[in-house]
């Protein structure tokens, strides 16, 4: 017969093994968005110990939608060796644009990351940052209902070598380390620029070359980057996403 008792200990020893072995970790990552999952996927691959935080109950940020909830992405050339390499698969629409099924993408992708060893939180918000000597050591984290609800609950904290923002278009990584640093920000003007108005070619150009370090300690890939750096939007090209978080997995690992 089922015990209720043991399917409740069974879930609630192995969640709490798995994540005080999380607390000290190579890279954390905010946000399981394209770039937040491509850039665990390669790191994990890479052997790195890597964790991903996302606030929502379902990894995959704005990729299940397509575009405007058609739910089909379109994927450029260069991006297209890391749709095969993961399993998903597209089709030629025109010359240079590959189609592929959202659904197909986002859980596809999220299952090579995971059994390429990259863990997963999810419902879990990145709040705030660990600075010692200057350089950013760590994530601060809550439970994302704690936020919705507007409870007083004291965070967690978790240690990383390095930490990533990618957490899309509001780049909130990026915002805390300009609100409580002023000015110190590697961008032009010390601050966040923001990010411009749509231009498919030039946002998926411009994205990887952002795909960098901020801050010490502080790496934004995806469209954090374009956010942070003042470059367009690209609107539901998602090669741009895929190419920063395998660019700047490349570029941590070494
Ligand atoms: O927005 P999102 O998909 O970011 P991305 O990986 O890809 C952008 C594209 O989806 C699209 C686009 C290309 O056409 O412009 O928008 O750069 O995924 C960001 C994820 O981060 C989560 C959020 O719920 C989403 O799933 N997130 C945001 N803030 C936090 C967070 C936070 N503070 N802590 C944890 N997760």
């Amino acid at each position: 017969m089922l015990d209720e008792i043991v399917i409740s200990k069974a879930i609630v020893e192995s969640f709490l093994n798995e994540f005080c072995d999380s607390l000290e970790v190579d890279v954390a990552i905010a946000g399981g968005g394209p770039a937040g999952l491509t850039c665990g996927y390669y790191l994990a691959k890479a052997g790195r110990r890597v964790i991903l935080f996302e606030r929502k109950l379902s990894v995959g940020g704005g990729m299940w939608g397509g575009g405007m909830m058609f739910n089909k992405i379109v994927v450029q050339q260069e991006g297209r060796g890391i749709l095969d390499e993961v399993g998903i698969s597209s089709n030629e629409y025109e010359k240079g644009y590959f189609v592929a099924d959202a659904v197909e993408a986002v859980s596809t992708l999220c299952s090579a990351a995971v059994k390429a060893g990259l863990k997963i939180f999810n419902s879990m918000s990145v709040e705030d940052i660990i600075l010692k000597s200057e350089k950013v050591e760590g994530f601060v984290v809550n439970w994302s209902a704690v936020d919705v609800a507007n409870l007083h609950v004291d965070p967690l904290a978790v240690r990383a070598g390095a930490v990533v923002d990618a957490t899309g278009h509001p780049c909130e990584v990026a915002r805390i380390i300009e609100r409580k640093f002023e000015g110190k920000l590697n961008t032009s003007t010390g601050k966040i620029v923001g990010e411009g108005p749509m231009s498919a070619d030039a946002g998926e150009r411009t994205i990887v070359k952002n795909t960098g370090e901020v801050f010490p300690g502080v790496y934004v890939a995806g469209m954090a980057s374009n956010a942070v750096y003042g470059s367009p939007r690209m609107g539901p090209i998602f090669g741009g996403m895929l190419l920063s978080g395998k660019k700047l997995a490349e570029l941590i690992r070494t």
